[in-house]
């Protein structure tokens, strides 16, 4: 952590009680002037404090936007987020995330915006990504892995989010939708969208996308997406701090990634069958060369989806569109 967010982890900490200048320099050993300097540039960024005689500053008001620190405030990983490129606006967190992992980029570095002008879901598809109003963010993961084990970090990312939501909300159980979609009652939430660097036999890097409407009102969406999404506000019935769940994600994703990489699909398999919304379901799953019907009967170890048709047979799907029918 820098010392500006050592600083204002320290206010947001002290929920609202006041910290003496005196003692925050001696805590961290710098001088009473360069804490007032933090201060200035955290007051710059929207955040406010008083001033109360003989007792210190107080921390009045928190911006909300999910900037690196704001999330640092709540961040307990090892290597996740510890790098965070923060925009107010981006095209797409994806083409940053692209030119950084090019560049370089270590394993667990996060973009985030607080809006997206060119948001991308799967295949050319637009996602909405409305300013202030949810998580749009990309982290960069460098798993050493093969190739076409590529679209399994997608379910590991789905997991990570579902298992954020319901350590931190109660009124709703939010559901995952085979490959990449979070529901809550039958709504779309959540998406992800993994892209991938790689060389022929080996993953350089890969970019997972996580897009969540958080405090969407319904008008804040699109008219045409208005009967199919939602937002975790809505569902929740009350507004909730981004960043906060930027935080609980990043933990997850970077605990269920290095068990992943360790011990392979299966240790993540059962907690993804436990929170599907898909398996034991009728469907329609559309892919590229054919339209599938039947009941989904389970995930592989590969992660890859099993479909009972109608006459006995199963198929696996790599890849599709799934419809969730008589819902
Ligand atoms: P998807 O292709 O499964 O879903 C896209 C479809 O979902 C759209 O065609 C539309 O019908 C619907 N949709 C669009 N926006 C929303 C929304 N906000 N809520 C609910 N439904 C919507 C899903 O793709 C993957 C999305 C990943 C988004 C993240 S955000 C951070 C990163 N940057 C980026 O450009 N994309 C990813």
């Amino acid at each position: 952590l820098s010392m500006k967010d050592k600083i204002l982890q320290r206010f947001l900490s002290a929920k609202g009680e006041p910290i003496s200048g005196q003692q925050l320099a001696d805590e961290l050993g710098i001088s009473r002037t360069a804490i007032w300097k933090h201060l200035q540039t955290l007051q710059e960024e929207g955040y406010e404090f008083v001033t109360i005689k003989k007792k210190g500053y107080r921390l009045v008001e928190v911006p909300d936007r999910v900037d690196a620190a704001k999330i640092s405030s709540f961040l307990n990983t090892k290597r996740f987020g510890h790098a965070i490129h923060y925009f107010e606006e981006i095209d797409s967190t994806q083409s940053v995330a692209q030119q950084l992992a090019r560049q370089g980029a270590e394993d667990g570095t996060v973009i985030i915006a607080e809006e997206q002008t060119g948001g991308k879901g799967r295949m050319q598809r637009t996602w909405h990504s409305a300013k202030g109003k949810g998580i749009w963010m990309t982290i960069i993961v460098r798993p050493n892995i093969p190739p076409h084990q590529a679209p399994q970090l997608t379910l590991v990312a789905a997991v990570s989010v579902v298992l954020a939501m319901k350590s931190l909300y109660k009124n709703f159980i939010p559901v995952i939708k085979w490959p990449n979609d979070i529901l809550i009652n039958g709504k779309k939430c959540a998406g992800i969208l993994t892209e991938m660097l790689a060389e022929m036999d080996r993953v350089e890097g890969l970019l997972i996308g996580i897009g969540i409407n958080t405090n969407h009102e319904l008008d804040d969406f699109p008219e045409d997406i208005q009967s199919i999404a939602t937002s975790i506000a809505i569902e929740e019935k009350q507004k909730v701090d981004r960043a906060q769940l930027v935080a609980e994600i990043l933990k997850n994703l970077e605990y269920y990634t290095d068990e992943y990489v360790a011990h392979g699909f299966k240790s993540i398999k059962k907690l993804w069958e436990e929170h599907s919304g898909t398996i034991g379901k009728r469907i329609k799953a559309t892919t590229i060369r054919e339209i599938i019907e039947g009941q989904a009967v389970g995930i592989t170890d590969e992660g890859v989806l099993e479909i009972l048709l109608d006459d006995g047979q199963v198929k696996k799907v790599y890849s599709a569109d799934i419809e969730i029918q008589n819902e």
